[in-house]
């Protein structure tokens, strides 16, 4: 019950430290992988690719990242495609392949202070003995771990500081501890061990009842806790945070969603560190989850990038506070709505954080948001303590106007002056406000990237990328979506097919999503409804060897087994086949080819309206094939089975 005659014209706040500090902040991230987010960031010419690097992880720049999390590759399905693993096989060894070792450098060169975190989602399927499981022999399963622990070291001088267990799968007491042993044993005392990436339990109770496993376990990590923790959380003492969260539509209302899980995740929950699914949306759009990310940078092919509002209302918090500091006590809601944070690094400098989003600007994925109120209001935050004596803050204001349509993001303002130890502020609904001493804020900028344009229609790639090593294992634009699909240099080969691109993936994987039983690569635009697609193949398994090259593919992420599309494949038993789905029922023409293992052949495969063909090293194999649907889609390669297999001179020209 609260009363408000004419003088009552603002609620009060006290920021205070001399009543007790609350937890350490361990800063706000960003999540690379999980799976395959920022496949097309590293084909981005420069300058354009550098300054997406700076608007994520620049310090005083844009989100200035204090943590980057990535996916360990374990060559499988991950939500937007597979990421390659840095042991494809029980005695190999790679710690060049895909590009989160790249991501993570170049992260590290702007900021050295970065928080670094991996975390696998799936294994190759040698970890689990060919079983769906990664705990039957949890010594190979933690020593996999370590071993790209150790050759972040190794190669690229990368102190990897967290590593998790399973993304929202079972954790496994035993493994846990044997991982932390692991570590251990191998000089890597100080990397630290998050558990379980998924709900607050049974994680949680497993850490209050088992002393051996609290002793292992550094922090709590829950994915989407909508702000809120559990009460058993808290009694295990340790750091809580929302290791993945965000997963929004990157507009005004993924922002608003941003903003408040920033602050409320601490206010609600003590969750002193929180990161975004995903990092930049680096994938096709018409993947799941499409941007999904704090930017977008979805167009090589241009170089057009978009910043997005998720980028400036990290800077609220990132730019003004670093890992290390304490939040104060005094945090909280607003009385009509709303919540702050204030947060110091115990040596006078203190930053306060406000936001003020409305619940439908508000809105995330998930998990579902109750109903509540916010009003404009004005608010006095008084300050005591070691703030008493602060004469002025630098004020950084975010608008979100969904009225009027004219918001703006990360302004600054003028500072303010403080006389009395107070300062009061009219705060309209749907505002992010930051208030501070630290005074190295700044918007960075860069000229308007090209703009946006779809995927050329003419394409083309030999995959000839010179003797030396190339730069990434992957070939440019193709998304594997099933296998790994690597650049691969046959040494022997004395004709025109020196350099191609391999298909790795010999078993399937321990999967976190359900992989196709076949291996898939998707390229080009989703709208491509009439083209023609050719490959040169090369099969390396004798009699059930088969490879296909296809247009219209309709599905990718977790659904790419029930893939659509217009599917052209030959088979080292002699035939071929046109299917209009990737597992091969729906057959649309087959017959006698005379292709074989440890031959090249080249496909062609033309969809024309209701109509496909396809040629064999030129000459006609199949004609007015009727494909009835999908209407259009990506163009892809792939494999029949997880097996060998190479492609070379891939072309497309789409109408
Ligand atoms: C998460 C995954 O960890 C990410 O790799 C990515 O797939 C992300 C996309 O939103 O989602 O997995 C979740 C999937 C479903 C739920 C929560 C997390 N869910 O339904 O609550
Ligand atoms: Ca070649």
């Amino acid at each position: 019950f609260s009363l408000c005659f004419d003088l009552c014209i603002a609620e009060s706040y006290v920021l205070d430290d001399k009543v007790g500090l609350g937890r350490t902040f361990d800063g706000i991230g960003g999540l690379s992988g999980g799976g395959a987010t920022s496949r097309l960031l590293v084909n981005y010419a420069e300058p354009y690719r550098s300054q997406i690097l700076d608007y994520l992880f620049k310090p005083n720049f844009g989100a200035s990242l204090h943590i980057l999390k990535v996916e360990i590759g374990g060559d499988a399905q991950t939500t937007d495609g597979t990421e390659p693993s840095h042991m494809h096989y029980e005695n190999d060894e790679n710690f060049f392949r895909g590009y989160e070792w790249w991501l993570m450098r170049e992260a590290k060169k702007r900021n050295p202070n970065i928080t670094l975190v991996g975390l696998p989602w799936a294994f190759p399927g040698w970890v689990g003995h060919g079983k769906n499981w990664p705990y039957d022999f949890p010594d190979i399963t933690a020593s996999y771990v370590v071993s790209w622990i150790i050759g972040a070291k190794q190669y690229h001088d990368l102190n990897i500081d967290y590593v998790g267990i399973w993304n929202e799968r079972n954790f496994d007491s035993k493994y846990i501890k044997l991982l932390r042993y692991t570590l251990d044993k191998s000089g890597l005392e100080r990397v630290r061990i998050i558990a379980s990436d998924n709900l607050w339990q049974p994680i949680t109770y497993s850490v209050c009842v088992d002393q051996e496993l609290a002793e292992a376990v550094d922090v709590i990590g829950a994915h989407y806790p909508g702000t809120t923790t559990v009460i058993e959380a808290l009694k295990t003492q340790k750091k809580l945070w929302s290791s993945e969260d965000y997963s929004t539509f990157n507009d005004e209302v993924g922002g608003g969603c941003w903003a408040r899980i920033l602050n409320q995740n601490y206010v609600n929950g003590l969750m002193t560190a929180t990161i975004s699914w995903n990092l930049v949306a680096s994938y096709y759009e018409d993947l799941p989850f499409g941007r999904d990310g704090l930017m977008t940078a979805e167009e090589p092919w241009t170089g057009n990038y978009v910043v997005e509002s998720p980028i400036w209302i990290t800077a609220h918090t990132t730019q003004f506070s670093q890992p290390g500091w304490t939040y104060l006590q005094t945090v909280g809601h607003l009385v009509h709505g709303g919540s702050y944070v204030a947060l110091t690094d115990s040596k006078g400098n203190l930053t306060v954080v406000i936001e003020t989003m409305t619940h439908d600007h508000s809105v995330c994925i998930r998990p579902p948001l109750l109903p509540f109120n916010v009003t404009a209001q004005n608010v006095t935050f008084q300050l005591k303590g070691s703030f008493a004596s602060i004469k002025e803050l630098q004020v950084w204001q975010s608008r979100f106007d969904f009225k009027t349509k004219k918001p703006f993001f990360f302004k600054k303002l003028s500072p303010l002056k403080i006389s009395d130890g107070s300062f009061t502020l009219s705060l309209d609904v749907d505002e992010v406000y930051t208030l501070t001493t630290i005074s190295t804020g700044q918007k960075g900028t860069y000229p308007d990237p090209p703009t946006s344009g779809p995927f050329p229609k003419v394409y083309f790639d030999d995959f000839n990328v010179g003797k030396s090593n190339p730069s990434f294992s992957e070939a440019p634009d193709f998304a594997d979506q099933t296998g790994v699909f690597e650049y691969y240099i046959n040494l022997t080969d004395p004709g025109p097919h020196v350099f191609t691109l391999r298909q790795v993936v010999t078993q399937m994987p321990v999967t976190w999503a359900t992989d196709a039983d076949q291996t898939i690569s998707v390229i080009g635009d989703y709208k491509w409804q009439n083209l023609t697609v050719t490959c040169d193949v090369f099969m390396e398994t004798v009699k059930t060897g088969g490879v296909f090259i296809a247009a219209r593919v309709d599905k990718g992420g977790q659904s790419v087994r029930s893939a659509k599309g217009v599917f052209f494949w030959v088979f080292a038993d002699g035939s071929y086949k046109v299917t209009n789905d990737l597992v091969g029922k729906t057959v649309l023409a087959e017959g006698l080819s005379g292709t074989r293992a440890y031959g090249w052949h080249t496909l062609t495969l033309t969809v024309e309206g209701d109509y496909a063909t396809g040629l064999l090293n030129g000459y006609p194999l199949w004609k007015d094939a009727v494909v009835l649907g999908p209407k259009n889609g990506w163009a892809a390669i792939g494999t029949h089975s997880f097996e060998l297999a190479q492609f070379d001179n891939f072309a497309v020209e789409a109408k």
